[in-house]
């Protein structure tokens, strides 16, 4: 494998979630019991190519390195091993509770590396929510205001001694 030596490269990308309150009218279109909705996603961290807004090859696109992400979903949910192989990257479901999601990051080939896995503990409830109303009919001043919670993280993905090939693609992007 032609490795170049010493070189260290890292690409910056953030993952985590975003969640919101249902909805009186969306409550019933999903489980008694979900209260919320959330995505999960790794996302590029990259700042803004020039002239380019869109995500198709654009600075959100990390699927150059990228081939797989998987998503290890809490048991509760169906088929919880979730194989995201284009991007977005990214799951939404539904729910009523918060558990950890292991992320496996897997590349592109040429990478020739194994896949790295972070650890996220999806959030729904922001740290100062008020006690959940006891009231079975919400009055307007019971129901909580739609207010997303996002628990992000920064990391960097280091690659060292990268094949030659894998490096071509990296400084291509
Ligand atoms: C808890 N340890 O008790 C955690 C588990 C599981 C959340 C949370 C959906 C389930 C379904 C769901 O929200 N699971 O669709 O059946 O808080």
């Amino acid at each position: 494998q032609d490795r170049v030596k010493g070189v260290i490269i890292h690409r910056p990308v953030i993952y985590g979630n975003s969640a919101v309150l249902l909805t009186p009218t969306e409550r019933g279109a999903v489980a008694p019991e979900h209260t919320h909705r959330w995505t999960v996603a790794v996302r590029s961290a990259a700042s803004p190519t020039e002239g380019r807004t869109d995500s198709v090859g654009g600075a959100d696109d990390i699927s150059y390195f990228i081939k797989r992400v998987s998503f290890k979903l809490h048991e509760t949910y169906p088929n919880p091993n979730r194989n995201i192989d284009k991007p977005p990257f990214e799951v939404s479901e539904t729910g009523w509770g918060e558990f950890e999601i292991q992320i496996r990051i897997t590349f592109v080939p040429e990478a020739n590396e194994k896949p790295v896995s972070f650890y996220h503990h999806l959030k729904l409830h922001p740290w100062n929510a008020p006690p959940p109303s006891e009231d079975p009919v919400p009055t307007p001043s019971s129901v909580p205001p739609v207010e997303a919670v996002h628990a992000w993280q920064y990391d960097e993905i280091v690659f060292s001694d990268p094949p030659r090939a894998f490096l071509d693609i990296l400084l291509a992007n």
